[in-house]
């Protein structure tokens, strides 16, 4: 049990059917296949506390997320809910404690395993078209393919490397775009990561959509050299595909509870709030900073660039927020917030212009929760970066992570045109 927040929970029934849950479905944690089939989406409500008090409901969500017993789908702290899908079994037990008054929620959607089945057929066949379409989504060895494709149509303009290998020694792509390569030692760069978080399958599109935009046209790599690592989780993303489609972390075993939250695993106060040092929980920070070949990758890569980023985005899923540091607290205010705001709210509005979609704006961990470790708060700190964002992607929640292919098109647009208007702002502010 974790008593990480001292509180023992469940009780003691529970968390006998808890087992009889994780026998049913050992795939939350283990190896084996999860089949969503019959599992129900609720929408469980959160009380309202200060900005640095995370709601104690959310705190036995997350406890139950660790034992298997749920999976934690989003926090809203302006909608004052969590998302969380439960199996039928657990189910029972989740309408025992409304009932007495411990937990109040609605049921959502009815069977998610339904939502998945149409997401399965709409996955993309095995042709890989060039230009990438983005009308379904791409596994991970079509994503690979068209990565590995690009230097020879392109030798003027992208490199691709290999900057590390993950867990399960998948390689990690770092591609470089700009207009003459080799001339380059004195551009700023602009740094995008996706994929950190294997679940959110539109994170890895909108990174190779922006590398398919960059090279239709070469006024955004004018004296500007990209530096996008679209898969920074390419195990994770492979098992959603295989074996659990809400995964969410990477795919280490240090313990029998496999994988780190790579958004927890950055040194910049790492193991601070809104982490766990539970293995089995989703918001795992890993047995020490730095701990996973992945989170590593990003460090060896960006750490040399100290100085030259100007610009750096990392893609999630899902809520509609674009967010800047500081993640890892309420209290602490950044010395550039007002410059983060303002080109944050610009971004907003060019989307909503663009299509249609609406972001907030704001930052991470007032207007959306505080977390610590994250990618983004140690590229501002440890890298000194002016400009960093992450961009939580569509949609608002009705589908969230398993967001029908029909809305990855529209996705990735928002996306881009966040993207290019720090192209331009770069451009305009630092060559
Ligand atoms: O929790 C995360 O790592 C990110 N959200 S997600 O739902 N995609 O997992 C948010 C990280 C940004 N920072 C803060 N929320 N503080
Ligand atoms: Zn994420």
């Amino acid at each position: 049990m974790d008593l990480r927040h001292g509180k023992v929970f469940p009780s003691a029934p529970l968390l006998l059917k808890l087992w009889i849950t994780l026998l049913l479905n050992p795939g939350i944690s283990g190896a084996a296949s999860v089949d969503y089939d019959g599992w129900k989406v609720l929408e469980v409500y959160l009380e309202s506390v200060s900005d640095d008090v995370i709601p104690p409901t959310l705190i036995k969500l997350e406890d139950m997320e660790a034992e298997g017993y749920l999976v934690v789908l989003s926090v809203s702290k302006v909608k004052g809910i969590s998302e969380v899908t439960v199996s039928p079994e657990a189910l029972e037990d989740l309408t025992k404690m409304q009932d007495d008054g411990l937990i109040t929620f609605d049921i959502i959607s009815d069977n998610l395993g339904k939502e998945l089945d149409l997401e399965t057929r709409q996955k993309e066949s095995n042709i890989l078209r060039s230009p990438i379409t983005f009308d379904s989504y791409m596994s991970f060895n079509d994503m690979t393919s068209y990565l590995e494709s690009l230097e020879a149509k392109h030798p003027n303009r992208v490199r691709v490397e290999e900057v590390g290998k993950s867990v399960e020694m998948r390689p990690i792509y770092l591609v470089r775009v700009t207009n003459s390569i080799g001339n380059n030692t004195e551009k700023k760069v602009i740094f995008l990561h996706g994929g950190i978080h294997a679940r959110e399958w539109v994170s890895p599109h909108s990174a190779l959509y922006v590398i398919q935009n960059l090279l239709t046209a070469t006024s955004f790599t004018e004296n500007i050299e990209w530096q996008i690592i679209p898969m920074l989780n390419p195990d994770g993303y492979v098992y959603t595909w295989e074996s659990n489609r809400l995964w969410r972390k990477n795919r280490a075993s240090h313990s029998t509870c496999p994988g780190v939250d790579l958004n927890r695993n950055f040194v910049y106060q790492w193991g601070g709030i809104g982490t766990s040092d539970n293995p089995c929980s989703d918001i795992y920070k890993g047995p020490s900073a730095f701990s996973e070949p992945e989170s590593q990758a990003l460090r060896d890569t960006m750490l040399p660039l100290d100085g030259k980023v100007k610009a750096c985005i990392t893609f999630h899923s899902f809520g509609q927020y674009i967010i800047y540091p500081w993640d890892y607290s309420t209290q602490v205010t950044h010395p550039l917030k007002a410059p983060m705001h303002q080109a944050g709210r610009v971004m907003a509005r060019n989307i909503r212009k663009q299509t249609g979609a609406v972001y907030r704006v704001g930052n991470a961990a007032v207007s959306y929760y505080p977390a610590a470790g994250t990618s983004d708060d140690w590229a501002s700190y440890a890298v000194n970066v002016p400009y960093v964002y992450t961009i939580e992607l569509r949609d608002t929640g009705s589908y969230g992570f398993t967001l029908p292919a029909a809305q990855l098109l529209p996705t990735v647009n928002d996306a881009w045109t966040a993207v290019k208007y720090m192209g331009t702002l770069v451009q305009s502010k630092y060559t």
